[in-house]
């Protein structure tokens, strides 16, 4: 079913040697034979499509395969389950809506705007419903944030298991989000009625079959919270919420309440499925962790990875993946070749935003040898992203989410990637 590979590090080393300096430049010298460059190409002698018949365009169709793909052994139903973005597959830093992971417990359903309510109800002055058109007569803001499920990783606690960076860290994206913070709705429906606003919660739920409800800490809900109803730059898609769904930067994806139509004012957490059977970890003593919303640093090579052989001979190389923590900016990450015994510091495609994803590179020479190949997060709090045996000497062998270990991709003298583990 999946692959359990064991590396030892100690093995690995053996057979490698110190990089070498000699370097091969990235592009061929010109060569006057290629036909590509000799001879006109069809492209050239004949018109392209119009402007009239792409509407909405699609990606070009040599680039197919860059898709949403499931695991189907993963779940019971595709009704409640998961695809996973292709984040191999992908630069920069944004998803486009198109290829981002789907999270659904009960299917993606179909909301007109015409038929959008929002309930705004319980501990406030003034218990209101807005309509689509209401929200968007309040002050907007647009902000890029992550959303990674808490599962994110989780089936890799036991062993090396999804041979792609698509399967084991593909339970996130990363979009510009526009929308009214939940802030100024609460205040429109007036926290006076609530009373000392310390110990009060909010419980958000959507419209669809399973309601997804959960409970926040009303400090997070006045914080960065926000009722969005565009993700980069357009209408939120119906798999990710149409017309509105909740947006809580760094903490757990499924308190991103998709089709949100209801916000009730409470002074204790309702402690329904979705976070007291779901969506917490059992410890080696039975006892289990509790309210585990933020996201923790980390970070995964996107390429090379399992998807994304090295396809050249040695020489230049860019080795790049994706950064991201719920705690705020990613302000370093480093690259490992050997495993973890040394590092190099690689460069942030631009600054770390908050609770968004930072695109890292290092642009390097291979000398052709095998590579244990890691990254390592750190954030600005000071936090490093954990090994994997660190991970489990702190939570055990029970956990599902929340899993932030660093990652390891064996690549081969072939340029070849596996999902393996270093012990
Ligand atoms: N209403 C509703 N909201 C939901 C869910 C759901 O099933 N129903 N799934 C949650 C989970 S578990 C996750 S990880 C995120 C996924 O968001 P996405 O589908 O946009 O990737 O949505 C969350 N919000
Ligand atoms: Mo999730």
């Amino acid at each position: 079913m999946g692959i359990k590979k064991e590396t030892s590090r100690r093995n690995f080393l053996k057979g490698s040697v110190a990089i070498a300096g000699a370097s091969v430049a990235g592009a061929a010298s010109a060569n006057s034979a290629d036909p590509l460059i000799t001879d006109v190409q069809d492209w050239a002698s004949i018109t392209g499509v119009g402007v009239d018949e792409t509407p909405y365009g699609l990606p070009i169709s040599f680039e197919k395969d860059v898709v949403r793909r499931n695991v189907e052994w993963l779940t019971a139903s595709p009704i409640s389950s998961i695809n996973f973005t292709p984040i191999h597959a992908l630069d920069g830093t944004i998803t486009p809506q198109g290829c981002a992971f789907e999270r659904h417990h009960s299917g993606a359903i179909e909301l007109r705007k015409e038929d959008y309510r929002l309930m705004i109800n319980g501990l406030v002055d003034k218990p209101l419903i807005f309509t689509y058109s209401d929200l968007e007569r309040f002050p907007r803001e647009n902000h890029v944030y992550f959303c990674e499920c808490a599962a994110n990783t989780g089936m890799e606690w036991a062993g090396a298991q999804l041979n792609g960076a698509q399967f084991t860290h593909g339970m996130i994206h990363n979009m510009e989000y526009t929308g009214v913070p939940l802030r100024t709705l609460l205040n429109e429906a007036g926290l006076s009625a609530a009373g000392d606003l310390k110990d009060k919660w909010v419980y958000v739920e959507g419209a669809d079959a399973s309601s997804n409800g959960r409970s926040i800490p009303m400090e997070k809900a006045l914080d960065d919270v926000l009722v969005a109803f565009k993700a980069n730059g357009e209408a939120l898609r119906m798999e990710h919420g149409y017309p509105v769904r909740l947006v809580v930067p760094g903490w757990e994806g499924n308190m991103w309440v998709k089709w949100l139509r209801r916000i009730e004012v409470s002074d204790a957490a309702v402690e329904s499925r979705e976070e007291t059977s779901k969506y917490t970890d059992v410890y080696e003593d039975g006892t289990a962790r509790k309210w585990t919303w933020v996201m923790d640093a980390k970070s995964v090579i996107t390429s090379p990875s399992p998807q994304m052989p090295i396809n050249h001979s040695k020489g230049p190389m860019v080795i790049s993946g994706l950064a991201w923590s719920g705690h705020g900016k990613i302000t370093r990450v480093d690259v490992s070749r050997d495993g973890g015994i040394t590092w190099e510091t690689a460069r942030l495609g631009k600054q770390g935003d908050t609770k968004a994803l930072t695109r890292f590179y290092l642009d390097t020479e291979w000398d052709g040898n095998a590579m244990l190949l890691q990254s390592r997060a750190m954030d600005e709090t000071g936090y490093v992203q954990p090994t994997k045996q660190q991970l489990r000497e702190m939570r055990g062998e029970n956990s599902v989410y929340h899993n932030n270990c660093i990652q390891t991709w064996f690549v081969d003298e072939n340029g070849v990637v596996e999902n393996v583990e270093v012990s």
